[in-house]
């Protein structure tokens, strides 16, 4: 039987944390076994920020590199820049004919990213242009963070209307989210998610931090005024974020966890925690050391090689079928 197709997508706009890697990127690898994988490195998205070009010519590599450094392993996923495919942009013309206005109104991570920098076409359509992404390569599963969950509603609504207008083109995808940190919080505000672009880097924990600089922050995590350490995500926001942490970094579940610290004090609880992730982040940074640029480049030259001639395919068939065939 031939694999159904998984695939997601990165934006290259600063040092990626642990909440992609426990909400996506530890499925991204996951999902290699089982699945014909495809992941990208989404630097058009990342263009709908205010931007630098150099930082952002440095981060796409960066990006790159942390995903091999994960253990996306090229010899068994597709990995590529976006902006190297030009037929996620075609495919997102194209379904952008069919998105209702409606809907990108509704875009909760449009009206937040609009109140920072305007609003502006390409912030607005890029619900549109992530759709492209995953329908380009009709893929069935997409393993995500659950912010992600309303952008994938989109995706398969466009995938719906197209089928209905054009014929069965495109299968309906899934969303692939963790059971246990689909959103991790940042570590400074434990009511808002991990983010790259949050304010205060103290928040969140960089997949290349150094052991000191983890231990600094998980000592300086909010909490609340309580003592004890136990699973409240609504009363104890902080705390559960930290249970949730640990509880991914050493397998154990939380209830075993509350049971050995709920009078341990959260100073020798944080310590606890801080150490698990430090020595879970040990060898992606030895992978990550090993890996050189240019190899990474050349990686990179020859995935969106692979992957502009799948997506040809592809495209040729929806062109054909909205009569803009050769
Ligand atoms: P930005 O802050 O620039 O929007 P981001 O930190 O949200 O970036 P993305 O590149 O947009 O990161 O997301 C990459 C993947 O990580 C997505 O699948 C997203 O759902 C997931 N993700 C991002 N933040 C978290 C989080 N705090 N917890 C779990 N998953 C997350
Ligand atoms: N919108 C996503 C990044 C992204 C993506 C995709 C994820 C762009 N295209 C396609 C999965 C599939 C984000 O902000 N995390």
């Amino acid at each position: 039987m031939t694999k159904q197709t998984v695939f997601s997508g990165i934006q290259p706009t600063g040092d990626v944390h642990i909440g992609n890697y426990l909400g996506a990127l530890r499925n991204w690898v996951a999902l290699q076994d089982e699945y014909d994988t495809i992941y990208c490195v989404v630097d058009l998205h990342a263009t709908t920020v205010p931007y630098d070009p150099k930082e952002l010519h440095d981060s796409r590599i960066l990006t790159a590199k942390l995903l091999m450094a994960v253990g996306v392993d090229p010899s068994r996923s597709l990995l590529y820049f976006q902006s190297q495919v030009p037929q996620h942009a075609e495919l997102s013309w194209i379904l952008g004919s069919m998105t209702p206005l409606g809907a990108l109104n509704r875009m909760t991570q449009y009206k937040e990213k609009a109140e920072k920098v305007g609003q502006m076409l390409g912030l607005y359509s890029y619900p549109v242009l992530m759709a492209a992404d995953i329908l380009v390569h009709k893929a069935h599963a997409v393993p995500v963070g659950d912010d992600q969950t309303q952008h994938l509603e989109l995706t398969r609504d466009l995938a719906d209307r197209f089928n209905n207008r054009f014929g069965e083109t495109f299968p309906i995808p899934e969303q692939i989210t963790p059971k246990r940190g689909a959103r991790i919080m940042s570590l400074q505000d434990p009511t808002a998610k991990m983010s790259k672009s949050d304010g205060d880097p103290r928040g969140s924990v960089l997949l290349l931090d150094s052991a000191d600089t983890i231990v600094k922050k998980f000592k300086t995590a909010v909490t609340d005024s309580e003592r004890e350490v136990r699973y409240d995500r609504e009363k104890k926001a902080g705390i559960s974020n930290l249970l949730d942490i640990f509880s991914i970094y050493t397998g154990r579940s939380v209830e075993d966890l509350v049971d050995e610290y709920v009078d341990a004090g959260y100073g020798p609880f944080k310590e606890a925690v801080a150490e698990v992730v430090v020595g879970g982040l040990a060898p992606i940074r030895n992978a990550f050391n090993s890996l050189d640029d240019e190899d990474v480049s050349r990686i990179m030259a020859r995935g969106a090689l692979d992957a502009r001639t799948r997506a040809e395919q592809e495209m040729a068939d929806v062109r054909r079928r909205v009569g803009l065939g050769a």
